[in-house]
């Protein structure tokens, strides 16, 4: 609202961002804080000062802010939602407000209708289209929400339980657990013996916004961030068969439990009981695939995709880990779109104990990111080559740039440039609606051309926002078996391109993958896990991915490609 109302007021603007995101990715809740320090404690956060530290008391005290409520009176606009449409942002969604008093989606939804944003100065009939493709897309999400932040808000709850002294045990289940990139409620599983005690403990949860329904050992409640989460409360013997039961999913249930009756057995969310009726395992979740005379497998795995016929022959995979993952090959620094400095990003990593990261910033194309003409490139390249030398023995550095893929295929620097880093990384940032054959021509003769050695988040998708580019993949992938190069795993959680689906797709090819933040920031680097999850999903093994590959072997790798 601060933008709306008057642009240059850009360093206020800022300080509340930077103030908003320090709070976000506090260790500790704000509020706790303020209890213990007041507002001296609020004041040493970082980028809070007097006065913004005065605003968050008002709101810790009173629920209220000022501020923000007289701006609310003034721009009755649910912006929160209306700048989620893709496309959409403050000072666009202002003038819908202003000459056409759109408040919110629904408003934006008729204006559309009638056809009358296409009328409005600065919009037109495709800015109309693309507004309400954005709307679709929105809304075919479904409410589901992206895993990287339920997972966060699940292990809180988890860890809250834990110290509450009432659990023996507690952990997540559902979709969370198998690490689905969106998630449409959490599942909780808790063992304790006083499950009233639990559900009130629960109910007043900061987390929790109200009660949806409260059973005897079931407490389903609407939290705060806009989720559903049931937690169910255990006893001790049938936790394990609880947990492989509410991990799930339905369909990989429904074929464990025929297993289960073909060898005489009933499977339920209790236990595996035999003939007599007597629970043979229930504890633990392994003993129950063991009986049952399967392999166990990771939660990642259990989607009904063929596991369980694995599982038969003992066959399932190795799959990554996250400990397997030495280095990070796609980072931004200030050099264009990232908030932190190439020094600040190294540091980040090597706290993370990462052996190498491989600066990515993007090419001039990209100018939507501040991307780097040629001159700039020089100054990055030459400051990374002195970082080289500073931080020799802690981290090792490699040079690249995220660069554009033009319409024609071709890339965004010159020969002489690309010649110059370690790896080319490569991408498709801009005239994204092209056809299917054009698209993948483009994409294809890019990956020919001998200059590139990795695609960054090959088919470009947001998920809940944007499409995927409209590819015909089996030609991407094998274009990239016969040329050797590598389709990245992004592990931003709006993107986590390739996804699931498109790995296993991949799989089919002789591939190799890189699983990479596309950090912006220093705390984007804690991403990875993602990615990981993401490729465990998709099946694969430590082997499939290039920076599982200690230095000296990875270059090697891009050594022979020249
Ligand atoms: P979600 O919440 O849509 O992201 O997906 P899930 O997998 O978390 O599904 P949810 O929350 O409805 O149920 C959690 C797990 O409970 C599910 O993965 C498997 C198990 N489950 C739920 N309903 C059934 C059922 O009717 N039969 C069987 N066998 N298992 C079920
Ligand atoms: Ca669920
Ligand atoms: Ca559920």
């Amino acid at each position: 609202m601060m933008a709306i109302e008057d642009e240059t007021r850009i360093f206020e603007i800022r300080a509340y961002k930077k103030a908003a995101l320090t709070i976000e990715t506090l260790q500790e809740d704000v509020e706790d804080i303020y209890a213990k320090g007041g507002i001296k404690a609020l004041m040493e956060l970082p980028g809070v000062g007097k006065s913004l530290a005065e605003k968050i008391e008002e709101y810790i005290k009173t629920g209220r802010m000022k501020k923000y409520d007289d701006y609310k009176k003034k721009y009755p606009i649910d912006l929160k939602n209306l700048t989620q449409i893709q496309s959409l942002g403050a000072r666009k969604a202002f003038r819908l407000y202003k000459s056409l008093g759109v408040r919110n989606i629904g408003d934006l939804k008729k204006a559309i209708g009638k056809k009358k944003v296409r009328k409005l100065k600065g919009f037109g009939e495709k800015s109309e289209s693309e507004l309400a493709k954005g709307i679709t897309m929105l809304e075919s999400g479904g409410g589901r929400m992206l895993l990287g932040k339920a997972l966060p808000e699940a292990e809180a709850m988890i860890r809250k339980i834990k110290e509450s002294g009432l659990a023996e045990r507690a952990e997540i289940a559902g979709s969370t657990r198998r690490r689905k990139e969106t998630v449409g409620d959490l599942d909780l599983l808790v063992i304790t013996k006083s499950p009233e005690k639990m559900s009130t403990f629960i109910e007043k949860m900061r987390e929790v916004e109200g009660i949806i329904v409260k059973g005897q050992t079931k407490i389903t409640v609407r939290l705060r961030i806009g989720l559903n989460c049931d937690v169910r409360m255990l006893e001790r013997k049938s936790f394990g068969a609880a947990t492989q039961y509410f991990i799930g999913n339905k369909a990989h249930n429904v074929k464990l439990r025929q297993i289960a009756i073909k060898k005489s057995y009933k499977l339920n969310e209790y236990g595996l009981f035999n003939k007599k009726g007597r629970r043979v395992a229930g504890e633990e979740e392994k003993e129950i695939y063991e009986i049952l005379g399967l392999q166990y497998m990771e939660p990642e795995m259990r989607e009904d995709r063929g596991e369980i016929e694995l599982a038969v022959q003992h066959k399932i995979p190795k799959l990554v880990q996250l400990e397997d993952i030495c280095g990070d090959l796609h980072i931004h620094t200030t050099y264009s779109d990232g908030s932190d400095t190439m020094e600040e990003m190294i540091k980040a990593a090597i706290t993370l104990g990462r052996e190498y990261i491989g600066f990515t910033d993007h090419s001039k194309s990209e100018y939507v990111a501040k991307g780097m003409n040629d001159s700039k490139f020089r100054k990055y390249s030459a400051e990374l080559d002195s970082l080289k030398k500073k931080y020799e023995g802690r981290i090792k550095i490699l040079k690249s740039a995220e660069t554009d893929i033009l319409k024609d295929g071709r890339l965004d620097f010159g020969r002489k440039i690309l010649e110059e880093m370690d790896y080319v990384l490569a991408t498709i940032h801009t005239n994204l609606n092209m056809p299917q054959k054009e698209m993948t021509d483009r994409l294809v003769r890019c990956i020919e051309s001998g200059m590139v050695d990795m695609i960054a988040h090959p088919t470009d998708r947001l998920i809940n926002l944007r499409p995927p580019l409209n590819l015909d993949l089996d030609r991407v992938f094998q274009a990239a078996q016969d040329n050797g190069v590598v389709m990245e795993i992004d592990s931003f959680p709006e993107r986590l391109d390739l996804g699931d689906e498109n790995i296993i797709k991949a799989r089919e090819y002789k591939l190799k993958f890189a699983i990479d933040t596309d950090s912006h920031r220093t705390t984007h680097m804690g991403f990875m896990r993602y990615g990981v999850y993401t490729a465990k999903r998709g099946w694969l093994k430590k082997e499939d991915v290039i920076n599982t590959l200690r230095f000296g072997d990875l270059m090697k790798h891009f050594a022979k490609r020249g």
